[in-house]
């Protein structure tokens, strides 16, 4: 069996896992302060978010250096400090490569700037149009024009995010030898994992073109075939060589179709990818600056054909609720209230029985909350900014605009890690973090939560457990059940030994099931998050939020 398929990743945000220096700012000792709670947890790979040297206009995605640690983390030497004391527990780390962009403040757009030819080839530079329109009528991710003017010449440079995250030219193969060497300098550090950030989009046509009138501009950037050329060529020349390595591709509005090509083993491309549609299921029309309910038969049945999708064709999922870019999953498919940890262990439960490797980001494993920010000057992220800016010039009111924002924004996750009770949830000793703590860490934090044999986060800790005493989990086929049930989410895995059944009420309303003979006669209990004994031939209603899974052996 492959080397990811039975681990847990655990994703952790630095800047707001654990200040150590009082400076307000998550740090490199921080998170080597904290091992012994990764390890209490299970986890066996931790993925930092970018710490390289970045101007952190985008909190780190966009990097002016690739190969240094940025001061505001730490040194090199508290990195390699981390790397060693994480070997010792048996944590392996995986870096967050920013690869589609670079800041322009790295020393290569700036050599550009300064006229190098060389510098230049490694970024889409286009003139205007004939008709003195931009290049192409693409958007940026984060509004308005894709294409800023390239200092004074007459050329515009693409940025597919914010205006200082400049596009790399990954046709110029010495961009691609740039970005293999950098792999490199991290394997040789002992780094054995690498999160490729929206790795889909690095391959651009040599043309590129408007979208037409009723397409969508990311379909001219995104999945481009080459891309594929390019993964596998990173592959050959860096992590492909080195044994026990593991691979993620963030892909942005991919399909599974691309996927199963991203991760099939038999193509050396990646691991695993993320998608994200099943993110977009509380989005109107496809628009993330919106706010309706989500719609539970929509997110069943994405999780579901993603599911079959890559359990038949031998691709493989990164299976996640939480990230850095959304607000907190228990705000949007739990309960934040009464039901918090019921429906976190519910919720958890759902994520890491499916196939594909489960990821856990800080703070999901006691439960945290959205931090309910009252205050628009509460929000830092630049997205987030320019979402307000854009939503008032639309005509929207102050306090709608606000309220769409602390719903959406990617600050709900940001915030800092909690620890405890004492100030600032004990995630620093300075006044003022950069991003403020959520107002609910009296009642969710980790000294409680360590300290209630019942917590969620122990709960995740035998969901750890499990993948690690269970092939049918790790490496099962994956089979839908009950899909058309309005309520709860259920399928089946299996393999040679075991048949694994999972039901999960995603509601607060209780709900009448009836469990398969065979599993009423010979399953049992492999796991609950109800606080009474279950008999199974007495089985035939869910409480509230709740999650069942009942193994046979075969
Ligand atoms: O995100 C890529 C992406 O497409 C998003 O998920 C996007 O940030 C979000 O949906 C906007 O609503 C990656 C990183 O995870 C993100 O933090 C960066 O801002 C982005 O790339 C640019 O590097």
């Amino acid at each position: 069996m492959p080397n990811f398929k039975n681990k847990v990743i655990y994703q952790i945000y630095p800047k707001s896992f654990k200040d150590t220096t009082g400076n307000g700012i998550g740090d490199i000792k921080g998170i080597i302060e904290k091992i012994p709670y990764l390890k209490e947890l299970g986890i066996d790979v931790v993925w930092l978010n970018p710490i390289f040297p970045s101007p952190q206009r985008d909190n780190g995605y966009d990097v002016s250096h690739y190969t240094e640690i940025n001061p505001l983390f730490g040194t090199m030497e508290d990195f390699k400090t981390l790397v060693s004391e994480l070997k010792k527990v048996e944590i392996d780390i995986m870096l967050d490569m920013v690869f589609n962009h670079t800041s322009t403040q790295h020393e290569w757009f700036q050599k550009a700037l300064q006229g190098d030819k060389k510098y230049q080839d490694y970024y889409l530079l286009r003139p205007l149009k004939n008709n003195g329109e931009l290049p192409t009528n693409w958007e940026s991710k984060f509004g308005g024009p894709a294409w800023e003017k390239f200092g004074k010449t007459d050329l515009y440079y693409l940025h597919l995010f914010d205006v200082t995250q400049a596009d790399l030219n990954w046709r110029n193969p010495d961009v691609r030898k740039e970005m293999k060497n950098i792999l490199n300098f991290w394997l040789d550090k002992g780094v054995k994992g690498f999160r490729f950030d929206v790795m889909n989009l690095i391959g651009k046509d040599s043309l590129l073109k408007d979208a037409k009138p009723g397409q969508i501009d990311k379909e001219m950037y995104t999945d481009r075939p080459i891309t594929h050329d390019y993964i596998r060529e990173l592959n050959e020349a860096t992590y492909g060589l080195v044994s026990d390595t593991v691979t993620v591709g963030e892909m942005s509005s991919t399909t599974i179709e691309q996927s199963i090509q991203y991760s099939n083993p038999t193509n050396h491309e990646l691991d695993m990818v993320f998608s994200f549609h099943h993110l977009k299921v509380d989005y109107e029309n496809g628009e993330k600056w919106t706010k309706i309910p989500y719609s539970f038969s929509q997110l069943k049945n994405i999780l579901n054909d993603w599911q079959k999708g890559m359990s038949d064709n031998e691709g493989w999922n990164a299976l996640f609720w939480n990230n850095h870019d959304q607000p907190r999953a228990l705000n949007r498919f739990g309960h934040t209230g009464a039901y918090r940890e019921k429906s976190g262990k519910m919720l958890a439960a759902t994520l890491h029985l499916l196939r594909g490797t489960p990821y856990i980001y800080q703070g999901e494993e006691i439960g945290m909350i959205n931090p309910n920010y009252t205050d628009i000057d509460d929000f830092v992220d630049v997205e987030s900014q320019n979402a307000y800016v854009n939503l008032l010039s639309n005509g929207l009111p102050k306090q709608e605009a606000l309220a769409m924002i602390k719903e959406k924004s990617r600050d709900n996750s940001r915030s800092p890690m909690q620890w405890d009770k004492s100030r600032n949830a004990g995630f620093t000793d300075s006044q003022t973090p950069w991003l403020k703590v959520g107002k609910s860490y009296n009642e969710i934090n980790v000294q409680d939560s360590l300290r209630d044999e019942k917590s969620l986060f122990y709960f995740y800790k035998k969901l750890i457990k499990l993948r690690k005493e269970y092939t049918v989990i790790s490496d099962g086929v994956y089979a839908p059940y009950l899909l058309a049930h309005t309520q709860v989410f259920a399928y089946k895995r299996e393999n040679v030994q075991h048949e694994l059944l999972v039901l999960n009420n995603f509601f607060e309303q209780k709900v009448q099931v009836v469990l398969p003979t065979r599993f009423i006669e010979k399953g049992k209990v492999l796991l609950s998050n109800c606080d009474h004994p279950i008999s199974l031939k007495d089985y035939r209603q869910m409480s509230p939020f709740e999650t069942i899974a009942i193994l046979i052996e075969k």
